[in-house]
């Protein structure tokens, strides 16, 4: 694919990484960090930093498209692949959606069905590097077939659920579907 059709309807590429988020950059302390799966499963889990660590990687390289205009092009990501979490937590037949709670209350939803994407990674790892904090750094979720409102910074917990439920800027009238291709930016 050459870069034009690479850049969905409406972006514009760009070669920094801008620092988007509401509130402050919360601190990482690695005693006090857990990561929950919890909800309509079979196992509920609950991991330690190191416990998370030593589940199996993955790598994905993928574009990164915000909702405001701004792309950001192979970007190389490296963490766990949502796909590992569904093995260990066995979801319920019930389970149709996922809501992704992150440090200090940024909350957003997806289908299960898009979860299971082999590029839809809990990243810890950027460009070989440790994530930054101010990119969402111990975990984030990266979802690169949605705008990035999707992709939570400072990931603590995921939860099944059979509803669908609105997350920080799905309620504020921002698409829940957002796919950056059909330009679903406003609900
Ligand atoms: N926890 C949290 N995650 C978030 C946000 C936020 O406000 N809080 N903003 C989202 C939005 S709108 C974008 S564009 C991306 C930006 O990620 P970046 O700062 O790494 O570029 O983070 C997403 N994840
Ligand atoms: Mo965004």
């Amino acid at each position: 694919m050459n870069e034009e059709e690479r850049i969905p309807p409406g972006q514009k590429v760009t070669e920094k990484f801008p620092v988007l988020h509401e509130g402050s950059v919360p601190e990482f302390d690695q005693k006090e960090w857990d990561f929950r799966v919890e909800g309509l499963v079979e196992n509920s889990v609950t991991m330690s930093w190191k416990e998370f660590r030593d589940l199996p990687k993955a790598k994905a390289v993928s574009d990164f498209h915000c909702v405001t205009g701004w792309s950001r092009l192979e970007n190389e990501w490296e963490g766990v692949r949502f796909r590992e979490l569904v093995k260990l937590a066995s979801p319920k037949a019930n389970a149709r959606f996922v809501t992704v709670v992150a440090e200090g209350g940024y909350t957003t939803s997806l289908s299960l069905e898009d979860m299971m994407d082999e590029d839809v990674l809990l990243a810890s790892q950027f460009e070989g590097e440790p994530l930054p904090p101010e990119h969402g750094g111990p975990l984030r979720l990266v979802v690169p077939k949605k705008y990035a409102y999707k992709s939570a910074k400072w990931v603590r917990k995921v939860v099944f659920t059979e509803e669908k439920e609105l997350g920080y800027w799905e309620k504020r009238g921002y698409s829940d579907s957002a796919d950056p291709w059909k330009e679903e930016r406003y609900s």
